[in-house]
């Protein structure tokens, strides 16, 4: 058991109780091993100055049984719950700023394809989590690729669901990326248009606008994407969802990664051409600020993105 990976994580929440870390386990015979037939939320609590919060959490749970939908999964437990252990599960233990796990999959049930048999099991973990695509990403911006891997096409996996199996595709695109050099790499559609990172969405600056591949585009419709649309636009910057040509990505004027783990993370080249003139440009910079107050409710919680953990004090975690 790789306990010092997670020394922090004293719970885990699994069907309607809390674990102790070292229990949290399941069968070899558990269908979603087998078969990939598991949903999943990455979701962020944050320190503000009204204790930690969770940011845009409604959205997430929303999410998390619309995935189950497509799959015609039913979850024994409803929406409201699933929050409150959310929010249990961060209060156990005893987090502020943290990454949130929630997985829904098809536990252990009879061997063969058809999922409908097996149960619905749930489980939260919860983990302190720092920078996604490394400690210079945000200051410095990553190099990243375009893979060789096309996103799966909408005839065979909806990207609209945030399924287990649909990670195939993406660690495929993420192990080239990473044998070639660079830190990420961005699936092309199957018609060869710009769709989103392994992990993120992309957004690209070109003229003073702010573009985003159309959800059409085999791509997950991340819910940072959503919130930096609407930050984005209250700055006065132009944003438009559109189908995006390979080529844009090599003139553009910045580009960058959106999503839960990596937050906004800058990209400075791909494929070896930089973007721009290389550094993270400044709409990425005032879209970064505008997100960085408002997971932090430093901008009062305008818009009312922020679920309190409800823990006055939270315990420290390196
Ligand atoms: N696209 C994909 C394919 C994706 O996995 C994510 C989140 C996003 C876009 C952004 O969505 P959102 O988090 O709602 O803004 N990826 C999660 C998992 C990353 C992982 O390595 O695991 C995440 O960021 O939590």
């Amino acid at each position: 058991m790789a306990r010092e990976l997670y020394p922090e994580v004293r719970w885990i929440w699994m069907n309607g109780r809390l674990v102790e870390f070292e229990k949290a386990t399941v069968h070899t015979m558990t269908h979603a091993l087998h078969y990939g037939s598991g949903v999943f939320e990455g979701i962020r609590a944050y320190n503000t100055p009204r204790g930690p919060a969770v940011f845009r959490l409604p959205e997430h749970v929303k999410r998390l049984f619309n995935s189950a939908k497509i799959y015609r999964m039913e979850l024994p437990i409803s929406r409201e719950e699933v929050t409150e252990a959310i929010l249990e599960t961060i209060r156990a233990n005893e987090f502020g700023a943290c990454y949130i796990r929630p997985l829904v999959y098809r536990g252990f049930g009879p061997m063969g394809v058809n999922p409908l048999p097996s149960p619905v099991d749930i489980s939260i973990a919860a983990w302190p989590w720092g920078r996604y695509l490394g400690e210079e990403a945000i200051e410095r911006g990553v190099e990243v690729c375009v893979s060789s891997w096309r996103r799966a096409a909408p005839s065979t996996f909806p990207a609209t669901a945030k399924a287990t199996g649909n990670y195939l595709n993406a660690q495929l695109i993420k192990m080239e990326a990473l044998a070639n050099g660079y830190v990420e790499g961005i699936g092309l559609d199957v018609q060869g248009n710009v769709s989103e990172g392994s992990g993120e969405n992309l957004f690209l600056v070109k003229d003073g606008a702010l573009l985003t591949p159309s959800i059409a585009a085999s791509l997950l419709s991340g819910i940072t994407r959503d919130a930096v649309m609407t930050l984005a636009r209250e700055l006065g910057i132009e944003v438009r969802e559109q189908q995006v040509p390979r080529g844009l990505l090599y003139t553009c004027d910045e580009l960058f990664f959106t999503g839960t783990a990596a937050e906004i993370t800058p990209i400075r080249s791909v494929d070896r051409i930089p973007v721009g003139d290389g550094r993270p440009g400044e709409v990425t910079r005032r879209v970064i600020a505008a997100f960085h107050a408002a997971i932090h409710g430093e901008d009062g919680d305008r818009h009312g993105w922020l679920t309190p953990v409800g823990v006055p004090v939270a315990r420290e975690v390196s």
